[in-house]
């Protein structure tokens, strides 16, 4: 076998565990979502590269137009499937293919991310979508992160515990190499979700900017509690009103375990 796969995962996960920036918002929710001034991409990738994340998600657009500040410094992720919010609202669980895996190797990167939303009435088109990627990337020797997305018509509540482990579990037998889900909202059910992984690495989701910092602090201090491998957050990054700092904070209680008053205050 190849090292290729465990070469470009020691990259992505140094230790074991990952500070992932997610930047796709621009596609998926649209430029509104980012500030005025770091609509250029190259001021936002700058700013989290020289802060400190493990990694970055991101679209090939971007990926494409910043090389020069990531490479050598940070891992690239390329996220090869996206939707927008403009879609009417029954085609939002559906993404559609927006680069591949040979794309993601051309442009230097070191893994591919793609969303399947489980339970949705297209899980059969993303799951195929999914497969396909899986296998080129298993071909190349490239890690898939899965988006494992709960999220469909008879889906009430997609962060409740028994959802989230399900996703998790389907998608580490569908071949994920990372898994990113969502928080359940407590340490002791997101321990579910990660024993349902399997020992594969189980991500948080950022999600919305919480209230303060520190908010998010305690649920990426729970993850890791929980066993969990890191996060890959967009909005509680780009968001702040002090983005290195956050990034600095989120480093410490995921690499070193801090405790997140503590680390806040970095
Ligand atoms: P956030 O930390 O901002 O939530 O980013 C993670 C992410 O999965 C992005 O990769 C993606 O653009 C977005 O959340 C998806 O948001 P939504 O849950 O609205 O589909």
């Amino acid at each position: 076998q190849y090292a290729g796969k465990r070469v470009r995962l020691s990259r992505i996960l140094p230790d074991g565990k990952s500070v992932i920036f997610a930047f796709d918002h621009g596609v998926e929710h649209g430029p509104g979502e980012i500030s005025e001034g770091r609509l250029d991409p190259r001021v936002l990738i700058r700013e989290v590269v020289e802060a400190g994340v493990d990694a970055i998600m991101t679209t090939p657009g971007i990926a494409r137009m910043t090389w020069d500040i990531w490479a050598n410094r940070v891992a690239m992720i390329i996220k090869v499937s996206g939707k927008t919010s403009l879609r009417p609202a029954e085609d939002q669980l559906l993404q559609s293919i927006i680069s591949s895996v040979v794309e993601a190797v051309a442009l230097g990167g070191d893994g591919v991310a793609a969303t399947v939303y489980w339970g949705s009435q297209y899980e059969d088109k993303m799951l195929e979508r999914w497969t396909q990627i899986r296998l080129k990337a298993e071909e190349l020797g490239v890690p898939a992160l899965q988006l494992a997305y709960p999220r469909g018509p008879h889906i009430k509540n997609r962060y409740a515990v028994d959802i989230v482990a399900y996703g998790a579990r389907a998608a580490m037998e569908t071949g994920a190499d990372l898994i990113k889900t969502y928080y359940t909202g407590s340490t002791e059910t997101f321990r579910q979700v990660v024993k349902a992984a399997g020992g594969v690495p189980v991500l948080m989701s950022g999600g919305a900017r919480t209230a303060s910092p520190q908010e998010f602090l305690r649920k990426v201090h729970s993850v890791m509690e929980a066993g969990g491998s890191g996060v890959v957050v967009g909005r509680n990054v780009f968001q702040a009103g002090d983005i290195r700092g956050m990034v600095r904070a989120i480093r410490a209680v995921v690499h070193e375990g801090a405790d997140p008053e503590e680390a806040a205050k970095l």
